[in-house]
């Protein structure tokens, strides 16, 4: 009698404790019991990830576990620590009330051996040589310094190709100065709003930091 009740509550502890530690991991309702179980219920067969998770586990069922052990191992051997996959390489999230990190569309399963997600679009305005945030004289300024004077080099080159024609020279600054002061033609898209490159724009663009 005593027996079969410690069993019971034994059995149900490990099923409380199953459903809350997707709860434990940034971003674990991404990919719930999937990250640990090769099945999408939960338990049964543990992923990789899954079984450095249960080495990892201390005491209780509910107890935290994520640390900056779990996140540099890269269980799944897919070349991305779990704590990249899930967006907290460092592995300093904690789940009381804090929310998870980053995009959860850039989450990856820690468990499965995955490609990495593509690269989020840099975003930059279009005339916005130096990174500034805003379009002005200064930019004209800034892309002339770079050509004639070898100054600093605009971070984003599709952000100085004023006229979104592929490449910086003066013409590009010519343009600017022409829309700023001689009603000239409004600057190609993305403008005068951060937004993403178009196709005939260059991939010369590291990140515009007004956009980031
Ligand atoms: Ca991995
Ligand atoms: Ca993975
Ligand atoms: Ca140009």
């Amino acid at each position: 009698m005593g027996f079969s009740l410690l069993l019971t509550i034994s059995v149900q502890r490990e099923l409380e404790g199953r459903g809350c530690r997707p709860d434990l991991i940034p971003n674990g309702g991404v990919d719930r019991c999937s990250s640990c179980h090769v099945s999408s219920r939960g338990g049964g067969r543990r992923t990789p990830f899954g079984q450095d998770v249960r080495d990892a586990l201390r005491s209780g069922s509910c107890a935290e576990f994520w640390d900056a052990e779990l996140a540099a191992l890269d269980s799944d051997g897919d070349g991305r620590s779990n704590g990249e996959e899930l967006l907290d390489p460092s592995g300093s999230w904690r789940p009381e009330g804090a929310p998870s990190p980053g995009d959860p569309a850039r989450v990856t399963n820690p468990g499965i051996p995955d490609d990495a997600p593509p690269a989020p679009p840099v975003l930059f305005i279009r005339g916005d040589s130096n990174s500034s945030g805003t379009v002005d004289i200064s930019d004209g300024v800034f892309t002339l310094g770079f050509l004639f004077r070898s100054e600093r080099r605009p971070t984003c080159d599709s952000a100085a190709d004023s006229n979104g024609d592929g490449g910086i020279n003066i013409s590009d600054a010519v343009y600017l100065f022409q829309y700023l002061f001689a009603g000239g033609d409004l600057l190609p898209a993305p403008f005068p709003e951060c937004g993403e490159a178009g196709k005939g724009d260059g991939d010369a663009c590291e990140e515009s930091a007004a956009c980031g």
